[in-house]
């Protein structure tokens, strides 16, 4: 018989770190930190240990408070553990302190999105926006005393090395890369909107499908054009904006868009960089906000995505489309889900199920809401 090559693939120990911050106070921490691990899990991590931990402050050396930092450091000394993946973003300062105390390599919220955002990102416009990210990050990791960044998920960081004038020559390369990126991106939004441009010229109406990750924003919008864009139970799975053409009982109501899905506690540099992308909001003619009513914290995650559209100046009509109401009975929501107008319930698991949604864009007149809007 013939011998089979096997490659063995080794992972570094692991430990996913949660932290329970005074930022905290608002958030369901169950949900956030089931979260967590999910948004390690989408970026490869196996089986890694967990700690959980409550700070009452932050440290602003380390992060973790002395006593915090020492149970942790007892316990990756004794579960020889090579990384330690943190729920919260760091300040190149800490990142680097805790990784010299620990003797691990530090992976931050920042960096773990990050570098899911990379792997996700397909069209030219989203590559380039999370390269530029990528870069801002590394050169903020460069500007830290003494910090020695890491490599991308699954490698050991680099120790220590660069002296100061490699780290100004290293600060300027990635200076330069930014600047190069930036244009080709200016010229990649040209393009865009010269396309928004003509679709605003033929008046049709557009849709977008907004929201909190994994909520079924491309599930519904499957459904509601049936064609295949990638659906997930993974954080993140659609990064670049897709359109489609939306029919409704065989008449043309417009065009369907799927978008981003947003994230508590995005890094500040991926809302900048997605601020483009997400501009498109603002001239669709109704949002569709999918909250996925299943998760424990999913009126946390309507919060989050209202924060982002205030802070977007978002002024476009929304319904809420609460999805995944198969998992959960939601009469015992009931209260809680009127306060948000106007919404359906739906579940999209199949036409019949999201009937609630397709009735109301059918009955939906965009014309109406403008002249609402004028009036008012
Ligand atoms: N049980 C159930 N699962 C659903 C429903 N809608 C979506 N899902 C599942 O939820 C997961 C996430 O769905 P997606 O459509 O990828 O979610 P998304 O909002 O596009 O997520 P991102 O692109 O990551 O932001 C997938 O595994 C879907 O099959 C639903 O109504 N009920
Ligand atoms: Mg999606």
């Amino acid at each position: 018989m013939k011998k089979q090559a096997t490659a063995t693939v080794t992972y570094p120990k692991t430990l996913l770190l949660g932290v329970q911050t005074p930022e905290h106070y608002l958030t369901n921490m169950e949900s956030y930190f089931e979260e967590f691990r999910n948004l390690a899990r989408t970026n490869g991590v196996q089986n890694p240990d967990e700690m959980i931990v409550k700070i009452r402050e932050i440290d602003p050396g380390y992060f973790l408070t002395r006593g915090k930092r020492e149970e942790v450091k007892a316990f990756c000394d004794e579960n020889d553990i090579e990384q330690v993946v943190v729920s919260e973003a760091l300040s190149s300062r800490q990142a680097g302190n805790l990784g010299e105390l620990l003797r691990c390599d530090i992976f931050d919220r920042t960096q773990l999105i990050l570098e899911i955002f990379e792997k996700s990102a397909h069209t030219a416009e989203g590559k380039t926006q999370v390269a530029i990210a990528q870069l801002q990050h590394k050169k903020s990791r460069l500007a830290g005393k003494g910090v020695h960044y890491a490599q991308q998920s699954g490698s050991i960081g680099v120790r220590g090395g660069f002296g100061e004038t490699a780290k100004e020559k290293e600060t300027r390369h990635i200076e330069d890369s930014i600047l190069q990126l930036k244009r080709h991106l200016a010229k990649l939004h040209k393009a865009r909107e010269t396309r928004r441009k003509q679709r605003l010229a033929s008046k049709e109406p557009n849709i977008c499908l907004i929201g909190y990750t994994n909520a079924g924003k491309s599930t519904i919008l499957n459904i509601l054009t049936n064609s295949n864009v990638l659906a997930e139970d993974k954080l993140f799975a659609t990064l670049d904006t897709t359109t489609r053409a939306l029919f409704i009982d065989g008449q043309k109501k417009g065009t369907i868009s799927d978008t981003v899905g947003f994230i508590q506690q995005l890094p500040t540099r991926l809302i900048d960089a997605f601020k483009s992308t997400l501009s498109e909001l603002d001239y669709a003619d109704l949002l569709l906000q999918v909250v996925d009513v299943a998760d424990p914290g999913w009126e946390n995650h309507i919060r989050v995505v209202n924060e982002i559209l205030t802070d977007l100046d978002v002024h476009t009509p929304m319904l809420y489309v609460f999805n995944k109401a198969d998992k959960i009975d939601t009469t015992l929501l009931y209260g809680a889900l009127e306060r948000y107008q106007p919404h359906v319930v739906v579940s999209s698991l199949s036409k019949k199920s999201i009937a609630p949604l397709i009735e109301y864009i059918k009955n939906w007149n965009p014309t109406d809401e403008e002249e609402t809007l004028e009036s008012e």
